[in-house]
Order: structure tokens, then sequence, then C-alpha cells
């Protein structure tokens, strides 16, 4: 059966092609091996034979030995910390926290994976290789600040209302923990990694403390809410988000009215943000009427850069804008991840096409971060892992988006302590 071909090889030479020769002879070991494994790179070697010293120092701590794309996945190989649980009072400053909830989407669904997949494409990161040459070399990781990976808050996909429940009871728990570092920071602070758009409206009223739709103010809240006030919610996204509930999903019922399209309106109507300071950046959405829109989100205290404006006035004017608008207010920073182009940021919800690239937005937070803006809360939400390419191209930016948030927080938190000091 293996005829053919060995007439084949032996024709070759003598048709002519001179130069050709037996490529096994060339592969031939003029004395072949005893054995496979004598030949191989794991032959039998001696150890002793390279005279190797005992090391005399000892090895690696434990995360500079780990290699990035191996173990668990905790954000960045952070520390798990549960932290919902009071024994965890006093052991770390800023936790990563994850919302795996996406009952409140309006086109493609998925978000509830965006926990898990953001700390996937925080693997490259760890705080054992942290500094940061764009930052002046500091490691967020390894400065004043403990910060852990708080996990996930549980919540039933079976009722939006009751998961909203649940994820709000969560972050109380978290809020009422003290920070680890007191002569820094009196209260933890916390980077949400969602999860759909609809948890900033909790997120941001977990901060504020004022009273919920669902759920009366306690007393820990309304001390919150006298040492905060009124949150600045400078919202990176897309679309505006403001849409009134009659509009966008309801006028159903109660049940429909909480969406990732109108949390922010409702925040307004529960006083928790700021009468004028806040800030839409990246916009550029379609509208519902001609007029309506517009003018509901200026009457939600909104102004708005559009994306398209990055073009004319450039990274150092829109933070120049936005320092403007905000002043002295509490800043509750809060990420679309939709406001990247899909081509940075594929895997979203409610995709559009014209917005910024992954270095603008990264600059713009660093600018807002020098200006000296007062940060006491953060998330990153409507990432869809399901949507990804195969690069995690999404995943990657907002694990990179994360660790520049945490950036602001940790240069920032000093100030808003001694603001905090100072009122008691
Ligand atoms: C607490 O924060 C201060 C800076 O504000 C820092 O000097 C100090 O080392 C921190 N303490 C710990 C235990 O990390
Ligand atoms: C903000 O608006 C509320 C409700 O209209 C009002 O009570 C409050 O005085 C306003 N705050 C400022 C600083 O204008
Ligand atoms: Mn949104």
């Amino acid at each position: 059966m293996f005829l053919p071909i060995v007439a084949a090889v032996i024709a070759l030479p003598l048709s002519g092609a001179a130069s050709w020769h037996d490529p096994q002879k060339v592969l031939s070991p003029t004395k072949p091996p005893s054995s496979f494994i004598d030949s191989s790179i794991f032959g039998r070697r001696s150890i002793a034979a390279l005279n190797l010293r005992t090391p005399e120092v000892l090895p690696p701590t434990r995360d500079s030995e780990i290699h990035q794309f191996q173990t668990l996945a905790t954000f960045a190989h952070l520390d798990f910390t549960d932290c919902t649980q009071f024994e965890n009072s006093g052991t770390f400053d800023i936790g990563i926290v994850g919302h795996p909830f996406d009952l409140g989407v309006s086109y493609r669904p998925g978000a509830r994976f965006g926990p898990n997949g953001a700390r996937q494409g925080a693997r490259r990161m760890s705080p054992a290789s942290g500094w940061d040459m764009d930052h002046g070399g500091v490691n967020p990781f390894r400065n004043w600040a403990t910060v852990t990976d708080c996990g996930d808050i549980s919540n039933t996909p079976f009722d939006k209302l009751v998961a909203i429940h649940e994820l709000e009871q969560g972050m109380r728990a978290i809020h009422k923990l003290q920070a680890k570092n007191v002569s820094t920071s009196d209260a933890v602070r916390l980077i949400t990694i969602g999860g759909d758009h609809t948890i900033s409206e909790y997120t941001s009223t977990v901060l504020a403390g004022a009273i919920l739709i669902f759920h009366a103010a306690l007393p820990i809240l309304r001390a919150l809410h006298s040492t905060w006030g009124r949150v600045a919610v400078l919202h990176f996204d897309s679309h505006l988000d403001t849409w009134d509930p009659k509009q966008l999903g309801g006028g159903l019922t109660k049940y429909s009215e909480v969406n990732h399209g109108t949390m922010l309106h409702i925040a307004h109507e529960e006083g928790l943000l700021s009468n004028h300071s806040n800030m839409h950046q990246g916009s550029r959405c379609t509208l519902f009427d001609e007029h309506f829109d517009l003018d509901n989100d200026l009457r939600c205290g909104f102004s708005y850069i559009r994306a398209r404006e990055l073009d004319t006035l450039g990274v150092d004017k829109i933070i120049k804008r936005i320092v403007e608008t905000v002043g002295d207010s509490y800043v509750y920073l809060s990420v679309d991840i939709d406001v990247l182009d899909p081509a940075f940021a594929p895997a979203t919800g409610t995709i559009e096409p014209g917005g910024w690239t992954t270095r603008e937005l990264m600059q713009i937070i660093r600018g807002l971060s020098d200006a000296g803006l007062k940060i006491v809360g953060s998330d990153v939400v409507e990432f869809t892992p399901i949507y990804d390419n195969a690069a995690e191209t999404t995943g990657i930016a907002v694990a990179q988006i994360v660790y520049e948030i945490l950036h602001w927080m940790v240069s920032r938190l000093t100030t808003i302590t001694v603001l905090l000091y100072a009122r008691e």
C-alpha cells in the first residue's frame, strides 16, 4: 500500500533535480540514542551537575509568584473579601463589587455576566506589577488604601424589583463597614461592576442616602446623606438615561418603569442628584421626540457633551467644562461602556457607533482626577461578555477603566476625608 509513494520519492532524483537529497539522512543522528528520553530535552540530566546554588533569598511573595493567566480570577488578582459580612469591617478601604443583574435592559441582554467578564479582563493586572508610568509610578493597589475584590452581591434573576432590593441591601451592608486606614478614610469606597445601568440608581441612592422608591431611609443612610448631600453624577454614556418612565418602558407597571434608561430620571425625582451640576459625556443617541427628551434631561439637572464635540473641543477643553460644571460637588462617576466606540467596546447592550476611544476616555478621567474632583463612588456598567470577541477587547477595556478610576480614588480620598472630619 506504500509502494506508490516510495516509487515517487525514488523517481525524483532520476528525473533531473540533482540537488535534491533525502531529508531523512540529515535528520538521522549518526549514533542513534539508546532511548527517546535520552535524546529529548527531558533527558536524564543530573540537576546536581548544573551546579545550582541553593537560593539564599526566600521565594517571591504570593502575588508576585502569580502568573497573570493563572489562578481563580478575582479582579486584578486582588484578595477576595466577603464585603457584606460585618466581621470584615476595618479590613479594606476600596472594594470592587460585582452586580450581576440585567433585568432592566431594552436591547441585548447578558450584562449579568459583566462582573466575571471584567475579572477575566483584569487578569493581566496585578498588585505585583501595578506601578503606572502614566501616573508617576503610583501603584493604586499598593498605595495607602487596601483594595479588595468584594465578589458579587447575590440577586434573583426571577424578579427585577426583588433583585434590586437584594443589591441595595448588599450595598447598604458594605457601606456600614469601617475603612481600614482610618487615618485617611472614614468610609469604604466602592467601584461597582455591572450589570446593566439600572444598578446606578440605587448605587447612587445608597451613597446619597435619601428615600428610595422601595424603602424608607434608614438612620445610617440619613447620616450619610447629611455628609454627602446630593451628588453630581458624571455620566459617561452614549445615551441620556434620564428618560421619563412614561416614555421608556414605564406607564405599564411599577415594575416596568425602573430600567436602564430611566434610572437617572428616577434618581432626580428622589432628590438624590445635584440640581444643576450633573453631566452626560459622549452622548450620541437618537431621541423619541424632537424636544421632550432634552427638555426633560435639563429638568433632571443635566447638561451634556456630545461624542462628536471631542473633535472640536479636544480632551483638555472637555475636562475644563466638566470641572466648571461640577465645581465643588461630590462626584458619583457612572461609566456606561457604550460611551466607547463599538470598535473599542463591541460587547455592550445598546450599541451606538461614533464613540470615543479607550485612550480618550482614560485621559478625560485622568484630567478630572488631576483637577481634584471629589469622587465618592463609581460604577462601570453594561458590559455584556457574550458579544465580546476572542481578543476580549471590551473586557480588557472595562478593567482598564476600573484601574483608572482606582487611581482617582487613591489620589483624592484624603481631601474628602478632611472635609468629612471638618463637618463632624
Ligand atoms: C494610611 O494612609 C496614609 C496616607 O494617607 C499612609 O501614609 C499610611 O501608610 C496608611 N496606613 C497604612 C497602614 O497603610
Ligand atoms: C435643589 O432643588 C431642590 C428641590 O427643588 C431645592 O429644595 C433645593 O433648595 C435646591 N438646591 C439648591 C442648592 O439650589
Ligand atoms: Mn446607560
